[in-house]
């Protein structure tokens, strides 16, 4: 059997027949995309990139305009949650789909890339998944769900086809490159620029069979390393971290950029599913802002977990789309699913909701009732306008935990607790995180940073 959906043949043996391109790109336009198709699915993440920091989310003295581009022609999501405010488990929720609370991945493992820990080997991945379904399936950038040298905590061991795997620790040459396992010299002159080259390179490699291609950036996390005559067009910014922030970010805005045009120019634009988001909120100190939200990075406040989320699929969801209703990156596995035509058996496997009625207007109804994080000692449960948490400050001295109940829809800085005044929306909410907090189990390993 053909690897090539039945209307792609039809199209593609017309241009090769008539010749008339233009004609077929404009029968593909009419068509939107053909029901048989089956999308590619491309999730590209930021590390550590505050709410404020998207030019689409108003902020002036970043340029971001191809993630701006994804906004324009697709959907932002003012109320795009990751589901822990920290790397590792923000990223083992999104890989697989589930609360990451499940199954113990609650917070970041000791040693980072070098843990003798990792993503539970019992859990499937979003590459397992897509990989089943016959999409060839990539992996580029970051990893941070256990040591990538160990067989079993590899992304090739976890579903992914094919790796390329840069280690963390410099943005800057000379830089490492590690492809499915084995290490070699990357000459480019940042990280994510190496990705993007990555990225593009696999595009244009994969164009007959659906894909699921995860990019992982480096940007905008420490360490705050920039390539000087970039950062040179940032003088006027005088806060040292802000500049190189600015720096960063729009190099990965390039990067973006640069992996856009690689769709386009294979012909596959229309039919991919693009996404973008942050892991986690922007930390105290890289210069990454998250205003107008209360907090930061490691804390359940809205800073912690509330993140620039971006996302197309032209065609399919309707352009210029600015969607309040919560959503959770837990949600991409399933939609992704829902995009290939898997069906998911209703068994507890996914937690996520599939996006699509909702964005393309099938339905009226919110994705979720509930969203709901555990992060160590801190909670929090968001139910449509409403938030309970109890929550880390890090900026304030001593740090402490907080609880309070906020109407976020319209106090996203959560400046204005409501306990007192709604002890029965309290209670309502309380029980909710309760009963969801049965199904979690205890962390599989200890972080000190988590409070
Ligand atoms: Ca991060």
């Amino acid at each position: 059997m053909s690897i090539i959906p039945t209307k792609s043949r039809l199209l593609l043996s017309l241009k090769i027949a008539t010749g008339l391109s233009s004609f077929v790109s404009l029968l593909a336009a009419a068509q939107a995309v053909p029901e048989a198709v089956r999308p590619n699915i491309l999730i590209m993440v930021a590390d550590d990139m505050g709410y404020a920091d998207l030019g689409a989310q108003g902020c002036t003295d970043i340029p971001t305009p191809h993630l701006d581009s994804i906004a324009k022609n697709g959907v932002r999501f003012t109320s795009g949650y990751v589901s822990a405010p920290v790397c590792s488990p923000s990223r083992a929720g999104l890989i697989t789909g589930r609360y990451q609370t499940r199954f113990g991945h609650e917070l970041n493992h000791p040693l980072a890339d070098n843990a003798l820990v990792g993503l539970p080997v019992d859990q499937k991945t979003a590459a397992d998944w897509m990989k089943q379904a016959n999409y060839t399936t990539g992996h580029i950038g970051k990893w941070h769900l256990g040591n990538p040298k160990l067989p079993e905590y590899s992304p090739n061991a976890r579903g992914f086809d094919e790796s390329v795997w840069f280690p963390g620790q410099t943005k800057l040459p000379p830089l490492t490159a590690v492809r499915n396992g084995k290490p070699e010299k990357a000459g480019d002159r940042f990280v994510d620029e190496a990705m993007a080259r990555e990225a593009d390179s696999f595009i244009h490699r994969h164009t007959a069979q659906p894909w699921f291609l995860y990019v992982s950036f480096l940007a905008p996390h420490e360490p705050l390393d920039t390539p000087a005559e970039v950062e040179a067009k940032f003088s006027h910014i005088t806060d040292p971290a802000r500049r190189k922030c600015a720096t960063m970010i729009s190099l990965m805005d390039e990067s973006i950029g640069r992996i856009l045009k690689a769709l386009r120019d294979s012909g596959q634009e229309d039919r991919t599913m693009i996404v973008f988001h942050s892991d986690n909120g922007a930390p105290p100190k890289n210069g990454s802002r998250n205003t107008p939200l209360r907090a930061t990075k490691g804390s359940t406040w809205e800073g912690g977990i509330r993140v620039p989320f971006v996302m197309q699929w032209k065609g399919t969801i309707p352009a210029g789309q600015v969607v309040d209703a919560p959503v959770i990156t837990l949600d991409l596995l399933r939609t992704a699913l829902a995009a290939a035509r898997v069906n998911v058996p209703e068994d507890g496997a996914l937690d996520g909701a599939d996006l699509l009625p909702y964005l393309t207007g099938k339905t009226q109804k919110p994705p979720h009732k509930a969203l709901f994080w555990r992060y160590g000692p801190q909670m929090a449960v968001r139910a449509g306008d409403w938030k309970l948490t109890k929550a880390l400050d890090r900026k304030e001295r001593p740090p402490a935990l907080k609880t309070g109940l906020y109407k976020v829809a319209e106090d996203a800085g959560e400046q204005n607790d409501l306990a007192a005044a709604h002890p029965e929306k309290v209670q309502e909410l309380q029980k909710l995180w309760d009963v969801w907090n049965k199904t979690n189990v205890e962390a599989l390993w200890s972080d000190k940073q988590a409070r």
